[in-house]
């Protein structure tokens, strides 16, 4: 499915982008149950453990920003993570062992979807190694003006950046206090059904959808089998295992020596990136202007 050519990228760059690793028909799928579940928000006033909304989110407007853990109430999600083709490639770029760890839908909705602002996904997790990275599906076609998620180039081989506001964890980097190369960002731009793949140490992060399309985004974050949380502990190890799509189960860590900063003090604001970030002194991205929600 990968060439060696696209493996060496991959390792040089902390990215890469595969076409046509999603069939149409799963595309539909997926966007169907998305359909559904957006739905269903009309009933939903606050976040709750399926829905991270947009502040602007009413009954008669419904703005959904994320559906949380989409696997658990999307049969399509569940399906798509032990599709060969992507297992296939996943072994190539983590290793012969490879598990699931988690998986979010962020959407950014035509004319407002909110920005994420740059941050590495290892201050939210680190492992006892770094072999982990972050799957993204495209549901619509992203090209430059609807939020493409966006990535510093070889970051990922460089250091932690500080994820923290005032010594307190805040999932992003204060741009005015940080000497990353934001300028040096590459869009991923692909059609609807190309997936993306970035390095778990790799900077990223997308500004707000300006266009009238909207940019829909599935992430799913794997793990090698043998690369173990350092912060969020295993509670139940008979489901942790069944999470590997390839590979065995193992007991022995691989450690490795990898830089470290603890995402600690917890984030006052939990339930999701968009809430983490709120305390960040400094944005990058523009922020929604909420007075257009009314318009
Ligand atoms: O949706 C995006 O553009 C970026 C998402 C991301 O990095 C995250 O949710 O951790």
């Amino acid at each position: 499915m990968i060439t060696e050519k696209e493996i060496q990228f991959y390792r040089d760059e902390g990215y890469l982008i595969v076409e046509n690793v999603v069939s149409q028909t799963e595309l539909e799928a997926l966007r169907s149950d998305l359909a559904r579940l957006i739905a269903e928000s009309v009933s939903v006033s606050e976040n709750n453990a399926v829905y991270d909304l947009e502040d602007t989110h009413s009954s008669a407007e419904p703005r959904v920003r994320r559906i949380k853990e989409p696997h658990r109430v999307m049969p399509s999600v569940d399906a798509l993570m032990r599709q060969p083709k992507l297992v296939s490639i996943l072994t190539r770029l983590v290793g012969p062992g490879v598990r699931f760890q988690t998986a979010k839908l962020n959407m950014k909705a035509a004319g407002f979807g909110a920005a994420v602002e740059w941050h590495q996904d290892w201050a939210f997790y680190p492992h006892t190694n770094d072999d982990l990275l972050a799957v993204g599906v495209m549901l619509d076609d992203v090209d430059d003006i609807n939020g493409p998620m966006q990535v510093i180039p070889g970051s990922h081989k460089g250091k932690i950046h500080d994820h923290h506001a005032d010594g307190v964890f805040c999932g992003a980097i204060d741009p005015h206090q940080s000497d990353a190369d934001f300028d040096s960002a590459v869009p991923l731009k692909g059609r609807a059904g190309s997936v993306t793949f970035h390095h778990v140490r790799a900077v990223h992060g997308s500004a707000l959808n300006r266009s009238d399309r909207s940019r829909n985004f599935l992430l799913y974050q794997f793990t090698a089998n043998d690369a173990w949380p350092l912060v969020q502990p295993v509670a139940d190890l008979a489901e942790y295992d069944s999470w590997i799509v390839a590979g065995e189960p193992t007991l022995e860590p691989r450690c490795e020596q990898v830089p470290i900063r603890l995402p600690l003090p917890e984030a006052p604001m939990q339930g999701s990136i968009y809430e983490n970030q709120r305390t960040l002194k400094n944005r990058f991205f523009d922020v929604i202007d909420k007075t257009a929600a009314t318009q």
